[in-house]
């Protein structure tokens, strides 16, 4: 038995003598093999109650035995006629609200007819440039009865006013509307990257939402303080809770700043969290963070208690999922959902058994709605408030998640708050390097992946039916309503609203979103609102850090790693220099974990390496690598462009009379797409689950034979 343990955590092993219980690092946490009530006798949270300030317990007394958590599947994909028929399916099978999925170019402010987005419309989401299309979207949807979530950050206020006036065009007037737009905007920054302008108009963009929700949409949640994406980008539980409380942070200052006070929208902030597959800690996270929460803000001296009350959402990993025997999936799921609830979760999405490749069935978004009502109906879960308060490890766990959360967020309150934080790179800098801690112990298979680099399977895989959408026609459609759209609106309004708008954002007076809603009633698109504030506001440009020697430091027991070494080396003395890789991303797509953690494992094995800036066409990033000079061009997709840019940029290159630059294809790339980009100029393609080391031998095999 013993032999056992130490072969799963060899290094953390500090004493298993007779009863001893013996210490293991997870999660950058460091736990241990047995818990008694002695963990917990000096703790000051144990006997809260739920539905009472510090909420530890859940945010209402009688959590799911009076109403369980809203099954909530986020959604969205080619045209509004398409996404519209897919939801009422989906509420008509026992969904209970709506969440909405945009595509990338309407994320970041552009009209389909952009020539930068040609790869992105209808992509990974619904395409929505006008308040037609959101009127189609939710066509014979009831928006007084069913509550809506809108995950938009970027281009947050053409999209809100989208949604206001379809409802008012649908006979809903705004008090009615109950529902959740994300509108976080700092988590852009950190992780996601979908962000249009600068940070602080962007904050100035989130203050007169909330500004404008409180007195007009009461019911409606003005934000979703989101830390999903930090853990999808690399960041362990703990950092995901501290960096996102921290947000919420920031954001509350913001309201107060511009004269609110804390009851007027502290009701209304909510969150979202990923779950994982640290089982333990993850609801010892959901109630760490609804601790945390009702202590950092009784220092803004809130009357009602429901200012103090954390409410979150939550989404089952999609890192966690494999592409690999895509039916352990299903497994995974159900035991993040259960994680889930057992942390207290008041909406939950669970993600399809084949989201790690592409966009869901009707038959696999089935199964994982059932897996939420399985829970439900059959489980027992929902007969019992907070099931899992007085274990003697969740609460252990749940006080160290605290002490370990306080410590990131008051480095950041040290720093000058979350905005500056991010100006110093701390946030990005320590998920980066959780990322590539993380994927050096999955390549050398520290930690197990089961079907990916444990128990692999040698059965064939199962065929998979999968949604393709031909971007090209959706593109199509939508131009043609653009078009009919702008012929028939009154062309004098419009220019009199963005010349309204323009002022309001050069000056900073007046409220954006109640001017935007008065656009969308006069047919002004997306693209054109985006554009007009864009003029006062820029647009934002990252700046690109990466970090060095993690993955080295915890590769050590990858024997490709130093395989790799000595091949970069002999490369470097056969050519006279090192092998040279560029990693790009193009189109709109801004989800960079896999480019990121390749270009610092990849520079830690002696590569070379050049990182592109974020969204840029085909002929950039071709002209760019030929600048650089480089032997590989390395390009991560996972918003489903790669079949529209793969052999565009490869043609660029042609034109530069570069060929003999090696394409490597990396991400999120469907079995059935292989041939289509290997015929089109891949020279290698890498899935999810591909071992870093490995892959560069590989590639240097071939480079140097
Ligand atoms: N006792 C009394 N009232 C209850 C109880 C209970 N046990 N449980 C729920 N309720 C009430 C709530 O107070 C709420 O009413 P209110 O709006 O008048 O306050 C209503 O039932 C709905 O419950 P709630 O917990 O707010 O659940 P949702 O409407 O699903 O909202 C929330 C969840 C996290 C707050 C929201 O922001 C959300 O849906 N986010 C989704 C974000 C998303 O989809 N992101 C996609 C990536």
């Amino acid at each position: 038995m013993r032999q056992k343990i130490q072969n799963q955590h060899p290094d953390f092993i500090h004493s298993f003598e007779g009863k001893q219980p013996y210490f293991f690092e997870k999660d950058g946490l460091e736990m241990k093999s047995s818990y008694t009530s002695k963990d917990t006798q000096d703790s000051n949270i144990l006997n809260t109650q739920a539905g009472i300030a510090p909420y530890l317990r859940g945010p209402y007394s009688t959590m799911y035995v009076q109403k369980p958590w809203t099954i909530r599947q986020y959604a969205g994909f080619s045209t509004a006629e398409e996404s519209n028929a897919f939801y009422r399916r989906n509420l008509a099978a026992g969904q209970k609200g709506l969440s909405v999925a945009f595509d990338l170019a309407t994320h970041r402010g552009y009209d389909s007819d952009h020539p930068r987005v040609v790869g992105d419309v209808g992509k990974a989401g619904v395409a929505i440039d006008s308040v037609e299309d959101m009127e189609i979207l939710f066509h014979e949807i009831p928006l007084d009865e069913i509550s809506v979530s809108m995950t938009m950050n970027g281009a947050v206020l053409p999209i809100l006013s989208f949604y206001i006036v379809a409802a008012e065009e649908q006979g809903v007037s705004q008090e009615k509307l109950s529902g959740t737009i994300q509108n976080d905007i700092l988590k852009e920054f950190m992780v996601r990257n979908t962000y249009i302008y600068p940070p602080a108009p962007s904050m100035k963009i989130i203050a007169d939402i909330f500004e404008y929700s409180s007195k007009n949409i009461p019911k409606f949640n003005s934000i979703s303080i989101s830390g999903y994406h930090m853990q999808e980008a690399g960041a362990t539980p703990v950092l995901e809770m501290a960096y996102t409380l921290a947000d919420g942070l920031e954001y509350v200052r913001t309201g107060i700043k511009a004269g609110m006070s804390i009851d007027d929208f502290a009701p209304r902030l909510s969150f979202f969290w990923a779950i994982g597959m640290n089982h333990f800690m993850e609801i010892a996270k959901m109630r760490a963070a609804r601790y945390i929460w009702a202590h950092l803000l009784t220092q803004f001296n809130p009357q009602n208690p429901k200012s103090l009350a954390l409410r979150t959402h939550s989404q089952t990993s999609g890192w966690s999922l494999t592409e690999q025997e895509p039916f352990n999936n299903i497994t995974r799921t159900a035991i993040e959902a259960l994680s889930s609830a057992l942390g207290g979760t008041q909406s939950l999405h669970t993600n399809a058994l084949d989201e790690a490749i592409a966009l869901p069935t009707d038959y696999s978004a089935k199964i994982a709605r059932n897996t939420q009502i399985i829970l439900q109906h059959e489980s027992g879960i929902c007969d019992v408030v907070d099931p899992m308060g007085g274990s003697n490890l969740i609460e252990s766990l749940t006080q160290q998640m605290i002490d370990e959360a306080m410590k990131y967020i008051d480095e950041v309150e040290q720093e000058g708050g979350m905005t500056k934080a991010i100006e110093a790179g701390i946030p990005k800098m320590r998920i980066e390097e959780a990322a590539a801690k993380k994927q050096a112990k999955i390549d050398s298979g520290e930690e197990f992946i089961i079907g990916v680099n444990s128990f692999k399977s040698h059965l064939k895989q199962p065929e998979f039916d999968i949604l393709d959408i031909d971007n090209s026609e959706v593109r199509r459609k939508q131009i043609v309503r653009l078009e009919k759209i702008k012929s028939e609106r009154n062309a004098e309004a419009t220019a009199e609203i963005l010349n309204q708008l323009r002022k309001a954002a050069e000056t900073g007076s007046g409220n954006l979103l109640e001017i935007c809603i008065e656009a969308a009633r006069r047919r002004v698109t997306l693209g054109e609102m985006s554009d007009t504030m864009e003029e006062s506001f820029g647009r934002y440009k990252a700046n690109i850090r990466t970090i060095q020697g993690v993955y080295a430091m915890n590769a050590n027991k990858n024997e490709y790693f130093e395989k790799a070494v000595a091949l970069t080396q002999k490369f470097d003395e056969s050519e006279g220099r090192r092998p040279r890789i560029m990693v790009a991303k193009m189109g709109q797509d801004g989800h960079d974990r896999g480019a990121k953690v390749v270009a610092t494992a990849f520079a830690d094995m002696g590569f070379d390496v050049d990182v592109a800036p974020l969204f840029q066409t085909p002929e950039e990033v071709a002209k760019q690598a030929v600048e650089n000079d480089v032997h590989i061009l390395g390009i991560s997709s996972l918003a489903a462009g790669h079949k529209t840019l793969v052999p565009q940029v490869v043609k660029e290159l042609k034109k530069l009379g570069a060929e003999d630059i090696s394409i490597v294809v990396g991400g999120v790339i469907p079995q059935q797409d292989y041939d289509f980009l290997y015929q089109n100029g891949a020279d290698f393609i890498f899935g999810p689950g591909t071992n870093l080391p490995k892959s560069a031998c590989e590639i240097l095999e071939k480079m140097m034979p």
